[in-house]
């Protein structure tokens, strides 16, 4: 049996949804970030040194990091199911997706959901303007210009086919749904990118993905 050791509010949400979508069956062990900090609980770290999830087991295998685990699951599971073929230019835009969303458009991200913390953080009052100063700066020459230009890009790219790889859905989708959703809580995504907000709406209506959500409680991104 998979085991999905999913956070609230996280990453591991994709994964619930990729097992709704392939109807494998699997359990949920549940994980609480804390209140104040919003990191995992050190408990996470029995499955996995780093701590982060999503984390996956399946028999003697635990495995991390979203990419390997939705790479994991439809290699073993999905009979060739939401993934293009083989040597096919749709496989290549598959792979270049599914690396693209943790390795280019999370960290911008990350940053400005850390910068925007900076900002609001307990401190004292003669190191806040200071912090604030730095924290808009590096927003404003680096984070958001970066976090636009993608916009831009993914918005351009889904004016040429419907999903993310060409004209069929796949895991590929599912790995940007984080991404995209998480710009919407704090990057700007919004109406002035309406392929985007399109494909949420898309992915939002398919019935494994609600499913998911219903299986997997509590999910609303950090801001
Ligand atoms: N690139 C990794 C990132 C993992 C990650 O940072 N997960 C977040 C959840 S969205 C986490 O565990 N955060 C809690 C923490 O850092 O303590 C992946 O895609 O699996």
């Amino acid at each position: 049996m998979i085991i999905v050791h999913h956070l609230n509010n996280s990453r591991s949400q994709r994964v619930l949804w990729l097992l709704e979508e392939l109807g494998i069956e699997y359990e949920i062990k549940r994980y609480q970030r804390d209140q104040k900090t919003m990191l995992a609980p050190p408990e996470l770290r029995q499955v996995h040194p780093l701590g982060k999830s999503p984390v996956i087991t399946d028999g003697g295998l635990s495995l991390g990091e979203s990419g390997a685990i939705i790479e994991y699951l439809v290699e073993r599971y999905g009979n060739g199911r939401l993934v293009p073929a083989a040597g096919t230019p749709e496989k290549l835009r598959y792979n270049y997706w599914l690396h693209y969303a943790e390795g280019s458009i999370q960290p911008m991200l990350l940053m400005k959901l850390i910068f925007d913390r900076i900002e609001k953080a307990p401190m004292p009052f003669f190191a806040r303007p200071i912090a604030k100063a730095i924290s808009k700066n590096t927003k404003s020459s680096f984070i958001d210009p970066n976090i636009k230009r993608h916009l831009d890009y993914m918005e351009a790219e889904l004016g040429k086919t419907p999903w993310f790889a060409g004209e069929a859905f796949t895991a590929a989708d599912i790995q940007m749904s984080f991404p995209l959703e998480a710009a919407v809580a704090r990057g700007g995504l919004d109406s002035r990118s309406p392929n985007l907000i399109a494909f949420l709406g898309r992915i939002h209506a398919r019935p494994a993905y609600k499913r998911a959500i219903e299986r997997g409680g509590e999910y609303r991104l950090l801001r």
